[in-house]
């Protein structure tokens, strides 16, 4: 199989719910040297995409959607396993998760992940995390950045959230804010006075790095 083959082999697999072969392609991807984000973002991501999409227009329905994130899932899996682990820490400490009543956590994942490689040590939450537990955790581990993940345009609200927490405890200096997820947008990011916004995981760390550099 050749790369072309292993990222619309990998699409396919995420389209068709099937998580075996989604396994399957991730371990070969990864065995023929693709590069775990390109094969992630060419491949996986664009597929979970497809059926978000089939989804919104009633063409595909809850059952089909769990089937194929079970997949993803299992292909996310690997690919941020196989990511370098670097030895050179240090970068700064994010914490990071997904807003309270918002189970959705591919996407943050891969993020946390990323960060991991690149240096950052990561302190992951989790999802549906309670807007509370993301300051607390920033202030035990003393983070540089805290970063939040919203997929609902209904859980969204809940990054607005923490910004008014920060400011409530008199801690929104301390730490700087970062935002994502596929309804959110450098305009939602300026209305909440967030410091950044990211559209993926590699754009994160670009950001997160000219974050900690304006100190
Ligand atoms: C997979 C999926 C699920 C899975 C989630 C499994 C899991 N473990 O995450 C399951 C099946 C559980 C699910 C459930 C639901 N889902 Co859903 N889901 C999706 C889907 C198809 C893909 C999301 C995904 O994983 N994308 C792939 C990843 C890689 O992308 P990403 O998450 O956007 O993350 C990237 C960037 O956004 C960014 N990023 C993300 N977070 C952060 C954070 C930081 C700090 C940074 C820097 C960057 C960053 O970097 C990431 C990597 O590049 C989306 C469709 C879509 N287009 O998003 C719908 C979608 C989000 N779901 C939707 C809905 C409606 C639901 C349900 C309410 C369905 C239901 N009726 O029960 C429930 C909600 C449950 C809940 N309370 O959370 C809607 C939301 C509509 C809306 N406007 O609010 C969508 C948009 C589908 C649609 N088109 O209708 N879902």
């Amino acid at each position: 199989m050749n790369k072309v083959e292993i990222l619309e082999g990998a699409q396919k697999a995420i389209l068709e719910s099937d998580a075996n072969r989604a396994t399957e392609l991730a371990q070969r991807g990864l065995a023929e040297g693709i590069d775990p984000i390109e094969l992630m973002n060419e491949g996986f991501v664009l597929g979970i995409n497809k059926v978000g999409d089939l989804f919104s227009v009633g063409k595909l329905f809850l059952p089909e959607l769990l089937m194929s994130s079970k997949a993803m899932e299992a292909a996310t899996g690997i690919i941020n396993a196989a990511l370098p682990s670097t030895a050179n820490k240090g970068k700064g400490k994010l914490v990071i998760g997904t807003v309270e009543g918002d189970i959705h956590d591919i996407g943050k994942t891969i993020v946390a992940s990323l960060f991991k490689a690149n240096g950052f040590e990561v302190y992951d939450l989790g999802r549906d995390v309670p807007i509370p537990r993301f300051v607390e955790e920033a202030e035990r581990v003393g983070a540089h950045l805290i970063g939040s993940s919203a997929l609902l345009t209904t859980t969204m609200t809940g990054q607005k959230r923490l910004e008014e927490e920060l400011k409530e405890s008199g801690l929104r200096e301390k730490f700087k804010t970062i935002v994502g997820g596929a309804p959110v947008t450098q305009r939602w990011a300026d209305r909440i006075g967030a410091d950044a916004f990211a559209e993926d995981a590699t754009d994160g760390i670009k950001k997160a790095k000219q974050l900690l550099e304006q100190g």
